[in-house]
């Protein structure tokens, strides 16, 4: 068969991306044709500090990147657009945006679900979008906006890849994946709650039901590519379609695990009908500006325990639902990396994991979770702090930092994965990491020191290949399930295999205990 070439938006945070996929023999190989920088932009305003995202920025890169994939590579067959979760536009009349585009680390949203818990009880919630509670979620942003004067002009609210899609094709929709991050939609039914949206009409006066799109399924058509916007041709001449994938990131992420066991995996702990020799669950960690631990399973935990312990049900591809904790992630070594280069140290990535390799093992653990850790600025200060007020060791050079931060984010994930399979009466052997933080071997070695299982490492651009392979069937260039994209993914992949080193289980429980016994007071 001739080969057939598929690209992928794929913005993160920290960066964003534009790579095609093509896909021969039964494999994808990847080109990448644009690598950009992205972070949120600070701006002053009479209520302190604003942070937004440079959406025109994005949009050029966006262009620019399709662009080079159809002239460079070869026409394309498909579009697929994953952006990080919650944050959106909001366009008027005439379908321009009516504003800035928040980014969701902007502090206007502190307080805001204590404000929204007043009127909508937490309990309650969960019970209907199963979300974790974190400032940023879309429904508390709202809330912050409704303070701010609401949301006058706004007729259409789309959440990043939706606008990047209608700004290419003029179609309007709001793709599931992503809109379950929103928290205004029905974990159970995939759809958006309409109680929900009630109740912050009468109780907020924000009235969304006209405002948010049709819900579509990742493998949609949303439309094709508007020529008059970008000059990109599909084979033959012909219109080039978007399809919406996995639109939030992290469902794309969670598309490309390499995992050989079926969907909905997670297998469950005392079920009669595993047979001796059946592949056992997976966990994930999709690893990058954040790192998202957790399990994929066929029903949301909507427990009270679940509640207690902040894991979110978000919606997959698939019918599949990714129960999971957020932990802040690579964000923090970026951070430390961003005030380093400041002070002009030059240092390569591979540099930092060498120096981190060869510091002392748990010398300084910190919750990475802390708050303190998520807005952006001098995180060297801030693990300095950390460790002061838990009486632990101050790192002393550029490898104890990132050490500090590398064991840390492996004590998270350990903790992530032993509450997840709790919580829903799972078990798995096996751990997934995907995305750009399994360059670092020593990442991934300490991940699976602290779980105890063997992990997996790659692909280093799930993201990508799991937004390509979405759109590909999508596109009716592929066919299968989960599984069948999977084992394509699998084939398509360099995977990298962790043992996890016997003598190492006490001493993650030593420094689990020893950060559990010394909680800094919260400020
Ligand atoms: C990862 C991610 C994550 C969200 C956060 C806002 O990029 O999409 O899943 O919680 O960004």
């Amino acid at each position: 068969a001739q080969p057939v070439h598929v690209a992928a938006v794929d913005l993160g945070a920290s960066s964003g991306r534009v790579i095609v996929g093509t896909l021969e023999d039964g494999r994808v190989h990847l080109t990448e044709t644009r690598r950009f920088l992205n972070g949120p932009v600070p701006l002053p305003t009479a209520d302190g500090q604003r942070l937004y995202w440079d959406v025109l920025h994005l949009w050029s890169e966006v262009r620019e990147g399709l662009l080079a994939a159809a002239h460079e590579v070869g026409p394309l067959c498909a579009v697929g657009i994953d952006t990080w979760a919650v944050d959106y536009g909001l366009l008027d009349h005439r379908g321009a945006l009516t504003g800035q585009v928040s980014s969701y680390r902007c502090p206007r949203t502190r307080g805001a679900p204590e404000r929204l818990f007043q009127t909508i009880p937490a309990d309650e919630l969960y019970a209907v979008n199963g979300l974790q509670v974190q400032d940023f979620n879309t429904v508390f942003q709202l809330v912050a906006q409704a303070r701010d004067g609401g949301l006058p002009d706004a007729r259409t609210l789309l959440l990043l890849p939706d606008l990047l899609a209608y700004w290419l094709t003029g179609q309007k929709v709001a793709e599931v994946t992503n809109a379950s991050t929103t928290g205004l939609v029905d974990v159970s039914s995939r759809t958006w709650s309409a109680p929900l949206l009630d109740r912050l009409r009468t109780s907020l006066g924000l009235d969304l039901a006209g405002v948010l799109p049709a819900l579509v399924e990742p493998g949609t058509v949303v439309g094709t590519i508007d020529r008059e916007v970008l000059d990109v041709l599909g084979p033959g001449g012909s219109p080039v379609p978007v399809i919406a994938v996995g639109s939030h990131d992290t469902a794309s992420a969670v598309v490309a695990v390499p995992a050989s066991t079926s969907p909905g995996s997670g297998r469950t702990v005392d079920s009669a009908g595993a047979r001796e020799g059946d592949p056992g669950g997976f966990a994930y960690v999709s690893c990058g500006t954040w790192s998202l631990v957790g399990l994929e399973l066929d029903a949301p935990v909507l427990s009270e325990a679940s509640r207690q312990a902040n894991f979110t049900n978000e919606l997959g591809v698939d019918a599949t639902v990714r129960y999971l904790k957020n932990i802040m992630g690579l964000w923090v070594l970026n951070e430390a990396v961003r005030t380093w280069r400041a002070q002009g140290l030059e240092t390569s990535y591979q540099d930092l994991d060498a120096a981190a390799a060869a510091a002392a093992p748990l010398r300084t653990v910190v919750d990475v979770n802390d708050t303190v850790f998520f807005a952006p600025g001098d995180m060297v200060a801030r693990i300095a702090a950390a460790a002061r007020a838990t009486g632990q060791p101050v790192p002393r050079s550029v490898g104890e930092y990132v050490r500090c931060i590398d064991d840390s984010l492996a004590l998270a994930y350990r903790r992530a994965v032993r509450e997840a399979t709790a919580l829903s009466g799972t078990s798995v052997d096996v751990v997934h990491m995907v995305g750009g933080g399994t360059r670092s071997r020593l990442l991934c070695q300490l991940c699976a020191d602290a779980t105890g299982l063997p992990v997996v490492a790659g692909p280093a651009e799930g993201t990508a290949l799991g937004n390509i392979v979405v759109a590909a069937r999508g596109a009716g260039l592929v066919q299968g399930d989960l599984s069948d994209l999977r084992n394509l993914v699998r084939a398509s992949s360099t995977l990298t295999r962790y043992e996890p080193a016997a003598a190492a289980s006490s001493a993650w429980e030593e420094a689990e205990q020893r950060l559990l016994g010394r909680q800094a007071p919260t400020a």
